[in-house]
């Protein structure tokens, strides 16, 4: 069957799916941007899992992901991703948020989830070129999706009107057979 890929535009933390992909940091005990919104939403349970995997694996290194419960959000799991900080592009960023992508697509499939959304992974706090950014997260996720057996469906979700239309024009250039795209209307 073919796998889908849909754009949304709106608050990925109100958007029920299995896995649901955080921005973090490598402490994964949170911070500012999306990582504060979900954890301030996600509640107790989640953050005690975040600090239990801070003390014993000493958080999550860049391009890596770990999962915890996602509490009071909308999803069975929160997959907690940790992409670079944009230092000018010389410093492997690329490489290190394919790594991100694909690392956090892979824990979802571990764990059986059908449905998965993903935000914008550094492109805010930490400056990454929404461009790039974007042919990097849809390059990735395309390419490896029809591997994962277990995913039925993936959601870019964009919270800003800038990233949605780079996400809109590359996903409607995309023609692959093993995928089907859905570009959803704005919120
Ligand atoms: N729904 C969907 N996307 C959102 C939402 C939302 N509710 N809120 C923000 N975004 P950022 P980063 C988008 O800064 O660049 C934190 O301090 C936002 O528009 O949250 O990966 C962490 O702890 C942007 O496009 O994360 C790390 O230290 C995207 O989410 C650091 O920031 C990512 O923005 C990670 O930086």
């Amino acid at each position: 069957m073919k796998k889908k890929v849909t754009l949304i535009h709106g608050d990925i933390t109100n958007f029920p799916v299995d896995a649901l992909v955080n921005s973090a940091n490598k402490s994964l005990l949170g911070g500012g941007g999306l990582d504060y919104i979900i954890h301030k939403k996600a509640g107790p349970l989640m953050k005690a899992e975040c600090v239990r995997l801070n003390q014993e694996k000493g958080g999550c290194s860049t391009g890596q992901a770990e999962v915890t419960t996602a509490g009071d959000l909308p999803a069975k799991y929160l997959i907690h991703a940790v992409g670079p900080r944009w230092l000018g592009g010389e410093s492997k960023e690329p490489q290190l948020l394919c790594d991100a992508y694909s690392n956090a697509l892979m824990r979802a499939n571990e764990i059986g989830a059908k449905t998965v959304s993903f935000p914008n992974i550094s492109t805010g706090v930490y400056r990454f070129p929404q461009q790039l950014a974007a042919e990097i997260a849809i390059g990735t996720i395309c390419s490896i999706l029809p591997q994962h057996d277990q995913i039925a469906e993936v959601f870019f979700v964009c919270r800003d009107a800038e990233n949605y239309l780079i996400y809109k024009e590359i996903l409607s250039m995309l023609d692959d057979p093993k995928i089907q795209i859905k570009i959803s209307s704005v919120e």
